[in-house]
């Protein structure tokens, strides 16, 4: 058993349901483009950054374009994608994302983000979270995305724990190898099946509390 110090959270998938909105923006620019968007497609962009986002739809529509109407197209989707996000509420925060954010807060842990979403500021915002955690390592702030552990290991540097002694909260397998390169416990959120990695896998926050991190 090991004294749990620090939890980093990921956001789209642990904190909110984000992922919709990817796909309307992602599906209305393959659209545009001539070609169609699915849903189970979709899956394959969570916790992927925006810019291989938009590479894995170009292939999926056989598409090739230069590096400056990538950047165009990218913008383009962000611009849908921000005007969704500006309309959310509190009431989207995902059952019990919040109660155990401020619980491990309550008992001491330290609570930081680790989300590849540049737009990550916007969606604590206006979900009114932002000031849960001690550290919010975003898109912004990082060069290589997941599994590369870089998001993990930054916050865990700002909260000043070492990685032994964080738990990393992720519902994407890229994420989940990313906490585990970093020499991090995780607890998966989602299919036991396909977070096969995690120490621990949940369906959701409402189903986490403090005494079952110092079980992990
Ligand atoms: P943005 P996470 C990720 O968030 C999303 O899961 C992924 O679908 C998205 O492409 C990525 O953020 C970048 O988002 O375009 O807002 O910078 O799961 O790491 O919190
Ligand atoms: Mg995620």
């Amino acid at each position: 058993m090991n004294q749990i110090k620090a939890c980093i959270f990921d956001l789209d998938g642990v904190i909110v349901d984000t992922a919709v909105y990817h796909y309307k923006a992602w599906k209305r620019l393959a659209n545009e483009l001539g070609f169609d968007f699915t849903e189970e497609q979709n899956e394959l962009l969570k916790g992927v950054s925006r810019v291989r986002s938009l590479e894995i739809i170009l292939n999926i529509g056989g598409v090739t374009k230069t590096d400056a109407e990538k950047e165009e197209l990218a913008t383009r989707k962000n611009t849908w994608y921000v005007d969704m996000i500006g309309r959310m509420k509190p009431d989207e925060i995902l059952p019990g994302a919040k109660e155990f954010v401020q619980a491990c807060r309550d008992a001491g842990i330290k609570t930081a983000l680790g989300s590849a979403s540049k737009n990550s500021m916007t969606i604590l915002e206006k979900i009114n979270m932002v000031n849960l955690f001690d550290a919010i390592i975003d898109g912004n702030k990082v060069s290589k995305a997941k599994p590369d552990p870089e998001v993990f290991l930054k916050g865990a540097e700002e909260l000043g724990v070492t990685p032994a002694d964080c738990v990393v909260f992720e519902d994407a397998i890229a994420g989940v190898e990313a906490a585990i390169n970093g020499g991090m416990k995780v607890v998966g959120i989602g299919s036991p099946t396909v977070l096969t990695g995690a120490n621990l896998v949940v369906s959701g926050l409402s189903e986490m509390s403090v005494v079952k991190l110092e079980e992990l």
